[in-house]
Order: structure tokens, then sequence, then C-alpha cells
């Protein structure tokens, strides 16, 4: 990076904080990074950035940032040279490895690790080569697994998801989302909030399925529900499309194996039978599936609402058996699995799937005896993982890009558990409430000093477009990427496996014919052979990652919309047929249709909430982010609280039966009687860190969530997260 002084430059790059990846112009003035301004020219974000990537030039200016590697000792923090860090974590890993072996190593990866490719690149060849029994989580068991268990029950691959048509649909309903706060979720679409205004505009409808009018359901058409009986909903619009003749069978038939079975199942579950559970009026709910199965170009889509529940796997299931009875799978304006486009996609689909369901299949946590999902574990229990004795024990921790003292159930268990480890590791640029426990704090680039691909979303663009960076600056201070840091372990560690070893010689042999060994070489191989790529050569002028970087800056898009009729392509199953019967699902069916409501002790259900300012725990250190006089606050029904004698603003004591908290409380109209919504990522004390973050106060309500494995959601091993059952009083 040639950084002249007395130089202003603009250059073109792209968010990374949430999914739509909004293009950004950074202004970069003698080598630092002075301004971040939204990105004209981008084809699809066009001008648009919201207030947290504006703001981000104070993260990476941050003056309470970590950007030397720290060591913990008895009072506080202290630094070392990367060398000393290095050497000793290696070394004393190795002991762990020699002594109890890899199942006394865990890494925790969080959601920003998900948009940079060289972390969950390394972060999986590390896991590897340390070996089986070793164990991984990742923030997906409180935000997507149960989803990803859905798509392998239904395709035979968790990695066939399948998205809203948004440029296209007439009909949208959004179910436990909140896009116009949260920008869109497991679906990149630059400018959602206007494109769903697009629907409208072309007359058609947006419906939004939420226990609380959100800023997204204030915009559009609200339908409330009773938090976490999403299920009993959806079973009820699969049984009025059966029911009325509407189900587009015939259409369908040659597609799927178990319809029958299916038929069956929802038949007890009328509107009229689901009502007093979900509070939706049964007239809506027919009026619903109605309308779904006979507008042309529908789609029902999901998100965090129906995934952290306690039935988030049958919910997710269930989603897209709606948009398939419906008609609305796999067409123009429905939902859509849309694959990268890369040759022989269902030989890699059903090679891919019959992986991963052996792995799931094979691999059990130690508590609890959860499945794994794409090999990772349910973080729900990492601090029963740590402190439970026995054969796999943890005792040596990484966490990289993660809080999951404020992000996990139980965040008190998980602090006294980070404190019995004999190593733990942190990959971060703040100290945290996570990783203020740990032994070392390992400094991280943020991502304005990394070149980029967001491999993860590449599949779920409503609009498929692909954009590559370059690093903007170089690394503050003395921060790495986290790559090079796990690869400067494995080469300290390369005597300890094999993986280590062979990965080792690669890197040599690559260096000895002048070729750097960077995870980089496998996030160019797969932009060059998915659709729009060069083929290695075969397409001339097709993008690689260095010709998409340098000749396409603000990004190209593909093609203006989603390939349809491609359903064949994402399904694993060697049939190529959709599989509908599952006794898991029929076990879930029989569960939910006993769900009872709150009882005398705990008669409130508490939801999530988020903030347009907040990004989970990690952005209440920014100035901008955090002006004015804002603070902590939950959102409680103004009938209820009159009934509590509880005032507007007043500060109230929520109680669970696993935790307490004390916070103030907003009172509304717009949120179901009986609901309380609390935000997640406050209550910070990340000692000796983020100061303006910790003056902010607030409280963790992941203290009133629980790690209990009987509260884990059996199939996917998610959190339960939504419609926990809570007591309010006046604090
Ligand atoms: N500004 C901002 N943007 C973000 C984030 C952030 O913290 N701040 N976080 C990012 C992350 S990590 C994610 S995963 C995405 C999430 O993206 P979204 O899912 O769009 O965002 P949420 O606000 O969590 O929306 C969940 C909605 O579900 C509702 N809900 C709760 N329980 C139920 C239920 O039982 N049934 C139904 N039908 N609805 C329910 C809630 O009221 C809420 O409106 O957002 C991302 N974007
Ligand atoms: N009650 C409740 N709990 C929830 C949720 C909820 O809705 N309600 N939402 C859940 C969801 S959807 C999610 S995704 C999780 C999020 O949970 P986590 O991922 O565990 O936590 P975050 O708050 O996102 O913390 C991210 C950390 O990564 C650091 N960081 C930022 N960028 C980088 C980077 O590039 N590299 C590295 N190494 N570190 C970086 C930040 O400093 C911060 O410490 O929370 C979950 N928890
Ligand atoms: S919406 Fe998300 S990606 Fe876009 S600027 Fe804001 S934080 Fe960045
Ligand atoms: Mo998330």
């Amino acid at each position: 990076m040639a950084d002249n002084p007395g130089t202003i430059e603009h250059k073109v790059t792209f968010c990374r904080i949430c999914e739509p990846l909004c293009g950004m112009i950074a202004t970069v003035e003698d080598g630092t990074l002075t301004a971040l301004r939204p990105d004209r020219d981008h084809p699809l974000s066009a001008g648009f950035a919201c207030q947290k990537g504006i703001a981000f030039t104070e993260v990476v200016n941050d003056p309470d940032r970590v950007t030397v590697p720290m060591r913990r000792t008895a009072d506080g923090f202290e630094s070392v040279s990367w060398e000393e860090a290095l050497d000793d974590i290696a070394t004393r890993l190795t002991a762990v490895m020699r002594e109890r072996g890899p199942g006394a190593i865990g890494w925790y990866m969080g959601n920003p690790g998900a948009f940079s490719y060289a972390h969950v690149l390394s972060i999986m060849a590390f896991i590897k080569g340390i070996g089986r029994g070793s164990h991984f989580f990742t923030a997906s068991s409180q935000d997507t697994n149960c989803r990803l268990m859905a798509s392998q029950l239904l395709y035979g691959t968790p990695i066939s998801v399948p998205i809203p048509d948004l440029t296209r649909t007439d009909l949208l309903v959004v179910v436990g989302a909140n896009p116009v706060v949260s920008h869109g979720s497991f679906l990149t679409a630059p400018r959602i909030k206007d494109r769903m205004h697009d629907i409208v505009k072309r007359g058609g409808r947006v419906v939004v399925i939420d226990p609380r009018k959100t800023e997204t359901a204030a915009q559009f058409e609200w339908m409330g529900i009773v938090p976490d009986t999403d299920a009993l909903l959806l079973l009820s619009l699969v049984q009025v499309m059966f029911a009325e003749g509407l189900a587009h069978t015939h259409a369908i038939d040659s597609l799927v194996d178990g319809l029958d079975w299916l038929r069956a199942q929802v038949a007890p579950f009328t509107p009229e039978a689901t009502a007093p559970r979900t509070g939706v009026d049964p007239e809506l709910a027919r009026g619903l599936a109605r309308d779904l199965a006979a507008t042309p170009r529908a789609a029902v889509y999901g998100r965090l609402g129906t995934c952290v529940g306690r039935y988030g796997t049958l919910t997710s299931y269930l989603l897209d058996v709606v948009n398939l009875v419906a008609g609305n799978l796999d067409t123009p304006g429905g939902s859509v699995i849309s694959g990268l486009g890369v040759p022989g996609q269902r030989m890699v689909n059903i090679g891919m799937g019959a992986l991963l369901r052996r792995t799931y299949r094979r691999k059990r946590s130690r508590i609890g005896g959860f499945r794994a999902i794409i090999g990772s574990e349910p973080a729900a229990l990492m601090a029963k993982e740590m402190q439970t004795p026995g054969p796999r024990q943890i005792t040596a921790m990484f966490i990289s890009a993660g809080n999951p003292v404020l992000s996990v159930p139980n965040g008190d268990e998980l602090e006294a558990a980070l404190d019995s480890l004999d190593l733990s590791v942190a990959l971060d640029f703040y100290l945290t409430e996570t990783t203020s426990h740990c032994d070392y704090v390992l400094p991280v680039t943020t991502m304005y000093e990394r070149d980029d691909f967001p491999l993860t979303f590449q599949p779920f663009q409503a609009t498929p477009f692909r954009q590559a960076t370059e690093a903007v600056i170089a690394p503050v201070g003395q921060a790495r990427q986290e790559w090079q840091i796990v690869g400067e372990l494995i080469g300290r560690m390369s005597h300890q496996s094999r993986v280590f070893a062979a990965i080792t010689r690669s890197g040599k042999a690559l260096r000895r014919i002048g070729r750097p060994f960077t995870p980089r070489m496998l996030a160019d191989g797969i932009i060059r052979l998915a659709a729009g790529g060069d083929g290695f050569g075969l397409r001339h002028c097709g993008f690689t990652f260095e010709r998409l970087s340098r000749d396409h800056a603000h990004g190209a898009v593909i093609t203006p919309h989603l390939k349809t009729g491609v359903l064949k392509e994402a399904i694993s199953y060697l049939r190529g047929r959709i599989q509908l019967q599952h006794d898991d699902i029929a076990a879930e069916i029989a569960m939910v249709s006993t769900l009872s409501g709150p009882g005398q002790a705990f008669p409130l259900r508490m939801i999530g909430m988020r903030e347009a300012r907040s990004e989970n725990s990690w952005m209440h250190n920014a100035p901008l982010l955090m002006r004015g006089d804002r603070g902590h606050h939950g959102l409680m029904n103004e009938n209820d609280a009159a009934e509590l004698d509880i005032r507007d603003g007043s500060a109230v004591r929520v109680s669970s039966p696993y935790g307490s908290i004390t916070v103030p409380v907003t009172l509304t109209k717009d949120i179901m009687p009986g609901v309380i919504a609390v935000p997640h990522g406050w209550g910070h004390k990340g000692t000796g860190g983020w100061k303006l973050a910790n003056e902010a106060g607030g409280a963790n309500v992941n203290r009133l969530t629980s790690s209990e494995p009987a509260d884990v959601e059996s199939l996917s091993g998610m959190a339960w997260l939504t419609g926990v059952p809570v007591r309010v009083e006046r604090a």
C-alpha cells in the first residue's frame, strides 16, 4: 500500500458489518482511514449506507482498540510481542493436545467471522488439523442452524437455502424478520426497504407476521402473533390449502416424496384449532393461505424470529412447505434456491450433502448428545463443555469475532467457565465481556485492513452480484488477519498433526516457486468457477479475484434476476426429489400440538429487538452511534404495564426461570399483549476495554435465557431466545 505523505485517496470498497454489503468510498489520508461515505456508483446500494456503516471509521480509529498482543496478568493486561505470545500459545496448546487429546480444544467463531472468507477457511483448516474430537462452535446456533437443518431434511443438504425473489414478487410475507432495521438476513439485498416498497408500488403487498408492530410492520401490513407459535400458524396455512383444494398438488407431485404423509400431518390444524394459541384470527389465516396459493408471484420469508423459538427446525421446514404447496417454490417471484452457478452444481450438492449428512449422524456433542450442523455444536452448551469433567472436556479455548458472554444463553455461567480454563485465546480488537477473561487477546485487523470477497453470502443475493475488494489501509498498529495468526500457530505445531504438516509443506513448496500461500487462492478459485467467472481461462474476460477488485471495483451484477427452474440442482438426495416425510418432523409436530401458554409464575413472554444503531454487542463504543440519551430499554404493552402499575420509562425487574435483570421500559400499543421485547448485546463490562460501551449501562438479556440441554432445540441445537417465559415487576 503506497501511502505517500500528504496524499488523500478515495478508495472503492464495501461494508461488511451486515448482510447487504453496501458499497462504500473510503477516504484515506496519509494511510489513515478518515471517512466513509456511501458509494453512489454501486449498482445495488446506489448511494445508500446506514449510520453503522458510516460510523465504522470510529471503530477503526478507536482509542480503546487493541492494537498489540495482550497477555492477562494478575492485575490487568500487559502487552507482549507477537513472537512471545504465539510461542507460548503453541507450546501450551501442544501440551494440552499431548496430555488430553484434541477433544480438550475448542473454538467459537462469532458473527463477524462469516464476513471474512479467510477467517472461515483458516479456522476450518485449524479445527480439522487439531483432529477428531475437537469442538467447534459458531454464532449460527443462536441464528441459522435450524434453517440449515430444515434444508438438510427437505433437500438433503444444509447449504440449499431458498430466498424470496424480492425483485419480482407481488406478495411478500415476512415472518419474524425486521428488515427495515436489520437490512435483511439470509438475504443480501441492498436498499431492502426500497425493494419492499417497490412491491407495493407495483400493486403488490407486504405482510409482516410478528409479535411486535416493528419498524417494518409499521410501513406495511402487520399481522400480530403470539411468540413461538409460528409453526402452528404455518401448519394451518397448509391445512387450508389442502382442505380447500388450493394446493398445487399437480405441479409439485413430480418434485416431492411424501405429499400424502404431509396432508395427513397437517389435517388436525385448522385455523380455528390453532387460533387460541397463535392469536391469529382464523379468517385472516384462511385469507392469507388463499392469497398465497392464488397469487402467481408470492413468497414467504422467515428469519430470526422463526429460528430462535423452541421449534426452529419445524418452523423453517414449514416455511418452505407453505411455499411449495402454494406453488411458489422455484418460480419467478417465489422462493428460490440459487446456487453459485458452478459447473456440475448437482453433483457438488450430492457429494457435499452426503458428507454433511454423515457428519450429522456421526458427530454428537458430549453434553446433551446433540448432532452437528455443518460440523458445529450448540454454543449454548459451551460453558458446560468446559466445566463438566471427563474425556473431551474443553480446557483450551479460542474465541474469534465473538462475544458469547453477551450473545449466548447464561452469560454468567460462561464467564465462570472461561476463568477455569488452562488456556484461552481471543482474536478480537476490543477487550470485551468475553475477551477480558482470556489469557491472550490477539489484535486483528478490521474489515478495511484486509482484502475480501463475501463468500458466505453469495447464494443469498436477491440480485446475483459479485464484488471483491483489496485492503484500503494497512493494518493498524500490530494487528494481523485471523488467517495469518492461525497460520503462525499451524507452522509452530506442524509436528502435532498430519494436516498441519501438509499445510506447512504446501506453504513452503509454493513459496519456493514465488507464490504466496494464502486462503485467497481458494476464494479466487470459487470466483473463477462460479457464474461470471473466467472458468480458469475458458471464458475470456470472466472474473477472477483480481479482475473483480481492479476492473469492477463497484461490483458487477451477473444477471438481473434469480434463475428459476433450478430446484433439481439444489437437491442432494439421489432421487432428486424433496423429501417431506421425516420421523423427526412428525415428533416435532406432535410436540408443538401440545404447546401450552405461559403459567402463573411467568405470565409474559420475552422476545428480542434489534436497533438501528447497534450491531449485536459490538458497536456501542462508537460516539456517532451513542449520541443523545441512548441506552438500553425494553418495550412493553401499555395495558400490561397499567395492570402492573408500571409507568413509561421506569425501571422494571424482568425474571425468567433462569435469571433476572433490571431494565427501563418504554410503553407502547405496538406489541402484542403479554409480550415484552428486550434488545440483546447490552450490559457491557469489558474490564479495561471499551469505555463508552461500559458507561452506557444496560443489562445482559441472556441472563434470562437457558443453557440447559433440555432447553436447546433437539434437531439443530439452537438456543432458545424468543418466547421465553418471564415475570415483570416494578424495580
Ligand atoms: N441494526 C442492526 N442490524 C442487524 C443486526 C443488529 O444487531 N442491528 N444484527 C444482524 C444479525 S446478526 C442478524 S441474524 C440479523 C437478523 O435479522 P432479522 O431477523 O431481520 O432481525 P430481527 O430484528 O432479529 O428480527 C426478528 C423479528 O422477529 C420477531 N419475533 C420474535 N419472536 C417471534 C416469533 O416467535 N414469531 C415471529 N413471527 N416473530 C418473532 C421480532 O419481534 C423481530 O421483529 O440482523 C442483522 N442486522
Ligand atoms: N437474546 C438474544 N441473544 C442473541 C440474539 C438475539 O436476537 N437475542 N442474536 C443472536 C445472533 S443472530 C447472533 S449472530 C449472535 C452474535 O453473537 P456474537 O457473534 O458472539 O457476538 P457479537 O456481538 O457479534 O460480537 C462480535 C465480536 O467480534 C469482534 N469483531 C468485529 N469484527 C471483527 C473481525 O473482523 N474479526 C474479529 N476477529 N473480530 C471482530 C467485535 O469486537 C466483537 O467482540 O448473538 C446472538 N444472541
Ligand atoms: S446496512 Fe449494513 S452493510 Fe449497509 S452500511 Fe449499514 S452496516 Fe454496512
Ligand atoms: Mo445473527
